[in-house]
């Protein structure tokens, strides 16, 4: 009797137990990380979770934000020089035509204006001087374009290759080089495929390594552009574009489709995050080889009213081929993923039908998880 009542309770604190996870157990720490890395690699993601009101974040201001890049960097060095330069010649005529204005107006004392015609000495310095202006200016800048044009000598060694496929309206990475010792022999590309424009699948790229851009267009023409890294190129249905540049600042940066390419270009959103070689090799690539071992899951909790019973299946599946800290943070961090998109492109289900999907795949994925 006693025997029985004490199975009984065993499996009763056994049952319960996953839903009162205590802080510090490894599902709790699992949700932990797969947070931080929310956090870390695409903040968007939190933006539209049920009771969380977190704004989108913003695409800096091109002209006052921090450059991020060699090439925004010397963009902005440059863009400093041509204004100084150039901005004598805005101010000085408007000074200029004001004094006139002012100084000789009619006093009403049958004072009569003079007339004269030409004045070569004049000429020659109001043609010289602009002259020489434009020439300060001309040389860096095509300096720099021609720069910005030439493929670095990083490239061919340890620089990141990257295929940008702009789509109506989102964009998708295929990584041709990893760059550093990151390739591994025989493996296929890294793929960044986006499911939304308003929450982009980031391009994770490295801090101080080159990256060579090699864009195209499956519809129509598209431009990627994120003005912290100073790059804004056209990526063309039928061609290839190109372009480089080098991160120098870690952080999360914000761009835009800047082609007017059809009635979504506005939220046709660009994501960029820099990390550390490190970070990028011990927790952004290991997510990503996880990414397509969850998809089970994820095919279970995209129905509008998911099958608790099925998610709960699908995890364990998952968990039955491997059971680590690793790959738990990966399906928190993979289905968080999900959960927000489906969040933002919530197309035909209403509000508490959306909260009732986001608390089925909660309960059931903590269920199973724990
Ligand atoms: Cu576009």
């Amino acid at each position: 009797m006693i025997r029985t009542l004490l199975a009984s309770l065993i499996a009763l604190i056994c049952a319960v137990a996953p839903l009162t996870a205590a802080e510090g157990s490894p599902a709790a720490a699992a949700l932990a990380e797969a947070d931080r890395l929310v956090a870390v690699y695409n903040p968007d993601l939190l933006a539209r979770v049920p009771g969380e009101k977190k704004p989108l974040t913003a695409i800096e201001n091109p002209f006052m934000g921090e450059p991020a890049s060699d090439v925004a960097a010397k963009v902005r060095e440059t863009t400093w020089l041509s204004s100084l330069v150039f901005l004598p010649f805005l101010i000085l005529p408007q000074v200029l035509l004001l004094y006139v204005i002012f100084k000789f107006r009619d006093r009403k004392d049958g004072r009569r204006p003079a007339t004269f015609t030409g004045n070569h000495t004049l000429e020659i310095i109001w043609t010289a001087i602009p002259c020489v202006a434009l020439l300060l200016v001309a040389v860096p800048v095509w300096k720099l374009a021609w720069w910005m044009e030439l493929p670095p000598v990083e490239r061919a060694t340890d620089g990141m290759r990257v295929e940008v496929i702009g789509r109506q309206y989102m964009w998708d990475y295929k990584y041709l080089k990893l760059g550093g010792s990151d390739d591994r022999d025989g493996e296929k590309p890294v793929e960044v495929i986006s499911n939304s424009a308003l929450v982009p699948a980031p391009l994770v790229l490295v801090k101080d390594r080159v990256v060579s851009l090699d864009m195209t267009s499956t519809d129509v023409n598209h431009a990627w552009w994120i003005p912290a890294f100073g790059v804004k190129q056209d990526a063309m249905a039928g061609r290839h574009t190109y372009a480089w540049f080098k991160p120098t600042k870690t952080g999360f940066y914000k761009g835009q489709c800047a082609e007017l390419c059809g009635e979504g270009h506005g939220i046709m959103l660009i994501s960029a995050v820099v990390v550390e070689a490190e970070q990028f090799r011990s927790e952004w690539l290991p997510l990503k080889r996880q990414e397509s071992e969850v998809n089970g899951v994820i095919s279970a909790l995209r129905p509008a009213q998911p099958d608790a019973a099925a998610v709960t299946a699908a995890v364990k599946a998952f968990l039955a081929k491997g059971d680590t800290p690793e790959r738990r943070t990966a399906l928190h961090f993979w289905v968080a993923n999900h959960f927000a998109v489906a969040g933002r492109n919530r197309s035909g289900l209403t509000r508490d039908q959306f909260a009732s999907h986001a608390s089925t795949w909660r309960g059931a994925v903590a269920a199973a998880a724990l």
